[in-house]
């Protein structure tokens, strides 16, 4: 867990766009969303880890502890139960609302955070680096 922890800054983006789509974003939000380059601060005190996403239009933050389902209100104002594990240093963030699905893993590599969000087979790759 401990490589996670620190600043990133968003450096390339795939998919995003149809990401978003998939997860029924409306136009005005995606095109804030596209050109957001956020920074994701990854934070961990006693059991709990938490996501901090800033930008200049939107920020959000999760705080939750491993393997415990906690509520998510997302940066589109989705309401989502969320559960966070941790299996061979990918962290994976199930979220599921109006029985629907999305997962979002983050994992180290080359000391880069890739970040990969799926909706429905729907996939985008945004990685990040140290800031
Ligand atoms: C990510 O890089 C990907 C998280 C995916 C969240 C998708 C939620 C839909 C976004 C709707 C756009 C709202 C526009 C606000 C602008 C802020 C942009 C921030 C985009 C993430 C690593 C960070 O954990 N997560």
């Amino acid at each position: 867990m401990d490589c996670f922890i620190g600043k990133w800054s968003l450096v390339s983006s795939e998919g995003f766009d149809e990401y978003m789509k998939e997860l029924g974003v409306g136009m005005a939000l995606r095109k804030m969303g596209s050109m957001a380059k956020p920074d994701v601060t990854i934070s961990k005190d006693g059991d709990t880890i938490t996501i901090k996403t800033d930008s200049p239009l939107k920020s959000s933050q999760l705080s939750f502890k491993l393997d415990e389902k906690c509520e998510e209100n997302t940066l589109d104002g989705r309401k989502v139960q969320t559960l966070v594990t941790l299996n061979d240093n990918t962290l994976t963030q199930r979220q599921e609302w109006d029985g629907k699905e999305s997962t979002i893993t983050r994992k180290i590599e080359d000391g880069k955070l890739i970040v990969v969000c799926d909706m429905n087979g729907c996939k985008c790759t945004r990685v990040y680096r140290k800031a």
